[in-house]
């Protein structure tokens, strides 16, 4: 059975695993990881987008060293960011990092001229300071000459596809973060565009997960001494992959993709637009084979990730299971913060965030790392409840308990403590759900699973699944009260 890739790139970090199905049992390995850091020039936080691409190369290089020959190739990646494309097809400039600060106010802006109401209406997706929406409305606020030279608009992994093919398709999973696109007439929402000054002209079709978008370029095949490789669209928005992943067995589940964002949710046919998913401010993610998954973003390990780059910065340097060991000695509950308060969201100093949230709602504020990584912990398992009761509540639903899925259920801390807060099961696996999905939706495209329940049924006997059961229920309930009355939700 002949390999197929995924490219699975994070805000933090990329990979590249190869995928082979023998006798129904999926083996991956993994061929290249690489980091992703975002580079800070002036006022403006961006991609490093030519070294994303490098990297995309060094793992085909990998791939021939290896004597592999994959059958073909997808790339997801987190989704809103984007590149614009120029006369002559050249990229014109970096891609800004959705936590830079050029949106700073703009939502609120739009909100109050365009009105709520109609932004939701029209796209069905959850209000994120940072959608593309915002970005797009910063550049034209700012007469960007990026804006007034662009040609094409292309997500993320469509650019990169750009670099690895000449051909430029929008897809669909990843085109619905955007909140520019309208899930009920099924395209991009022209109004919309434009309201924000934008031209719908630099918008092209929107292709399915699953499509044949074109085959690695000539000369890349010359650059490298390769052969053609067929380019497939997968679920390109990270999350479309993980869900996708998810190793579920029947069609009412909750997840939790959990990395440097926690999404936390459920898959549904058709989007959920009502005043209540307004209110709430639930999204309707497009996703594979029809599905849309309600869901909310939840901050996640980013305020851990981002304590350890301030640790690190002070010339402290913690692993992640060094702080999860010593967060675990310290005494429960001794401070607890709303992970999705806005303070939290761009980059920055958050042991000094946290005591300052702490300081501010009457609470001791933490002071060694592992009393800071519990309140963080704690905080994110209390939000889950939170959100998975909700999710509940919108959907009309009931979950018997959560499966989660991502790089951060390594960290089995955070699985116990969320089963804990839940009050039920936390299935836990599998670790590589972004790029278990993009791998069985190109499967899938070629025939070689049948459809997306086969597909996760396969992912089910092929990878562990790590079952935590709620433990400490009284000390949680009483924990979820304090957490409700400080928080104010
Ligand atoms: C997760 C993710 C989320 C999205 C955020 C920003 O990696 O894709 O789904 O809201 O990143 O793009």
């Amino acid at each position: 059975m002949p390999s197929i890739l995924a490219y699975d790139l994070g805000a933090s970090s990329g990979r590249a695993l190869l995928g082979r199905l023998n006798d129904r049992a999926i083996e991956v390995e993994e061929l290249h990881r690489f980091g992703n850091d975002p580079v800070a020039v002036g006022d403006r936080l961006q991609w490093d987008i030519l070294r994303l691409f490098h990297e995309i190369k060094q793992a085909l290089l990998k791939a021939k060293l290896a004597g592999e020959t994959p059958a073909s190739l997808a790339i997801d990646s987190w989704a809103v960011d984007f590149g614009l494309i120029g006369r002559g097809g050249e990229l014109l400039g970096n891609p800004y990092h959705y936590r830079d600060h050029h949106t700073d106010g703009v939502m609120e802006r739009l909100k109050a001229s365009l009105t709520t109401e109609k932004i939701f209406s029209r796209t069905g997706i959850q209000f994120l300071p940072f959608n593309t929406i915002y970005q797009l409305a910063a550049l034209n606020e700012a007469n960007s000459p990026l804006l007034e030279g662009a040609e094409r608009f292309l997500m993320i992994p469509d650019l990169l596809r750009y670099f690895l093919t000449g051909e430029m398709h929008n897809e669909f999973s990843n085109a619905t973060t955007t909140q520019l696109y309208n899930p009920l007439d099924g395209g991009w929402d022209r109004e919309l565009l434009v309201a924000i000054g934008v031209s719908p002209s630099l918008f092209g079709d929107v292709v399915q997960p699953g499509t044949r978008v074109g085959q690695i370029r000539a000369s890349l095949m010359d650059e490298l001494g390769i052969g053609a490789i067929p380019v497939y669209a997968a679920a390109e928005h990270d999350t479309g992959s993980a869900v996708a992943a998810v190793p579920a067995l029947e069609g009412d589940f909750a997840y939790l993709s959990c990395g440097t964002w926690s999404l936390m949710g459920t898959e549904v046919d058709r989007p959920i637009i009502n005043e209540l998913a307004q209110e709430l401010n639930f999204t309707n993610e497009g996703g594979a084979y029809g599905t849309f998954r309600l869901l909310k973003n939840i901050m996640g390990l980013w305020i851990l990730q981002e304590s350890r780059r301030a640790w690190e910065r002070a010339g402290q340097s913690y692993s992640f299971p060094e702080l999860v060991a010593m967060a675990e000695k310290e005494p429960a509950f001794g401070a607890l913060i709303e992970p999705d308060d806005p303070m939290f969201l761009h980059a920055g100093d958050m042991p000094s965030r946290i005591r300052q949230y702490c300081a501010s709602t009457g609470q001791t504020a933490p002071e060694s790392p592992g009393a800071i990584v519990r309140c963080i912990l704690e905080s994110l398992a209390l939000k889950y409840r939170y959100v998975l009761e909700l999710t509940e509540r919108l959907s009309g639903k009931t979950f018997s308990g959560l499966h989660m899925v991502g790089g951060g259920i390594q960290n089995a801390l955070l699985c116990q403590w969320s089963a804990n807060a839940l009050g039920k099961p936390v299935w836990a696996g599998p670790v590589e759900g972004s790029a278990l999905g993009n791998l069985v939706v190109q499967w899938i495209a070629q025939g070689e699973l049948s459809d997306i329940w086969e597909a996760r049924k396969v992912i089910r006997d092929s990878f562990p699944v790590v079952n935590y059961e709620p433990q400490e229920r009284q000390l949680w309930e009483e924990a979820y009260g304090k957490f409700r009355g400080l928080t104010g939700l």
